[in-house]
């Protein structure tokens, strides 16, 4: 693996495509420019079920935003321009933005579809040559796809990962290391990665609001209250981050979910989804000749609650009737009276499959 050396004095940046689904779609599409344009599953004129993925900065002035169901986005502007999700397209453009942004780094890792980090400590001076080389990245985005990115540079990838969402779209956020308890003091606590709704409501009833109250924080509360994340959060709002910039293995996961038409609780539909689910899954998996250990199943009642439940193998496998079979069987647990909003399949914990012998053995 090509892992950068952590050493004191990094330089990283935190690249991040702005609105990026609908940005290459209005791209695509220039007369949809400046449009609100909203990218997800069919509103089906304000009765649809499924959610937004992203929109366009003008839908976010209405009050539209990733995750919200499409109802709700229709309900807000129902005017906007709507189009379905084009994955392969999206796929295709993110892997020509990712080739671009590998050039300028020494050690490049990709964290999804539209953001890599970029540690570029060997290539650069200091920070205002770092800054240079931000705008050359900028630029060629700009120029060969059409495309504008927001850019954080600081001395980890905790700090670019917040310095890349301070000013959006269009960015470029330097936190030089000196600046980076004052970059971090007032913002709120709910800007740390890994810190959602919930633990940000747990903390907000523990009077901290700011990332200055979680650094002041007693850790020995924190690791009470929440255990080692506790302690991760603690050390992350000092802004204390050592990890490495590294190249991403290969994926780590497959999993497919689906959004029933209408709520169900029916044991004959939902047995047909996990099917159908783990077939698609499997066919996946085939394509890239994996084996797997792991079976995740993933329901989400109608009230939005949302669960996930995870099984291991003793061995790796590649049988579908393994994946359906144990989704089956983690479903278990929550065929209840509730009905069902969505369920989800996935599998993980790769081998190449030419790596092992295909084991299709017994199931725990
Ligand atoms: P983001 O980078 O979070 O969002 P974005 O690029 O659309 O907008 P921003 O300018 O704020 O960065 O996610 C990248 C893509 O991932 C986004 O274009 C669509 C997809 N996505 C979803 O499908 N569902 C989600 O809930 C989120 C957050 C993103
Ligand atoms: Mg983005």
């Amino acid at each position: 693996m090509n892992t950068s050396p952590a050493s004191k004095n990094r330089i990283i940046f935190h690249v991040d495509m702005d609105g990026f689904y609908s940005s290459v779609e209005v791209r695509n599409n220039p007369q949809l420019k400046g449009q609100p344009v909203v990218v997800g599953s069919d509103p089906k004129n304000g009765t649809g079920r499924g959610v937004v993925s992203t929109c366009s900065y003008e839908a976010r002035e209405f009050g539209i935003s990733s995750g919200m169901p499409i109802s709700k986005a229709y309900k807000l502007y129902p005017d906007a321009v709507y189009l379905r999700v084009n994955m392969e397209l999206y796929k295709e453009v993110s892997k020509r933005i990712m080739i671009i942004l590998r050039e300028f780094a020494d050690y490049f890792q990709q964290v999804s579809v539209d953001e890599a980090y970029l540690d570029v400590s060997m290539r650069v001076l200091d920070y205002d040559d770092a800054t240079r080389l931000a705008l050359c990245v900028k630029d060629q985005v700009f120029l060969r796809e059409g495309l504008t990115c927001s850019i954080g540079i600081a001395p980890n990838k905790l700090v670019a990962k917040i310095a890349s969402d301070f000013q959006k779209p269009d960015g470029l956020t330097v936190v030089k290391p000196d600046e980076v308890v004052n970059f971090l003091n007032p913002l709120p606590a709910s800007r740390i990665p890994g810190i959602g709704k919930k633990t940000a409501n747990m903390l907000t009833g523990m009077g901290i609001g700011t990332v200055v109250d979680l650094a002041a924080c007693d850790v020995q509360l924190l690791l009470g209250k929440f255990g080692n994340l506790g302690l991760k959060m603690h050390q992350m709002a000092k802004g204390i981050d050592n990890g490495e910039v590294m190249e991403r293995g290969e994926v780590k996961s497959i999993s497919n979910e689906d959004t029933f038409d209408e709520d169900t609780a029916d044991p004959y539909i939902i047995n047909g989804v996990l099917d159908s689910l783990a077939q698609s899954v499997h066919e996946s998996l085939m394509k890239k000749k994996l084996l797997f250990k792991t079976i995740t199943l993933k329901v989400r009642f109608e009230d939005f609650s949302t669960y996930t439940r995870a099984r291991s193998l003793r061995v790796y496998s590649t049988d579908l009737e393994i994946i359906k079979l144990t989704a089956k069987d983690l479903m278990r647990e929550f065929m209840e009276k509730r009905r069902f909003r969505l369920l989800g399949v996935g599998v993980s914990n790769f081998e190449k499959a030419d790596k092992k012998q295909m084991l299709i053995t017994d199931y725990l």
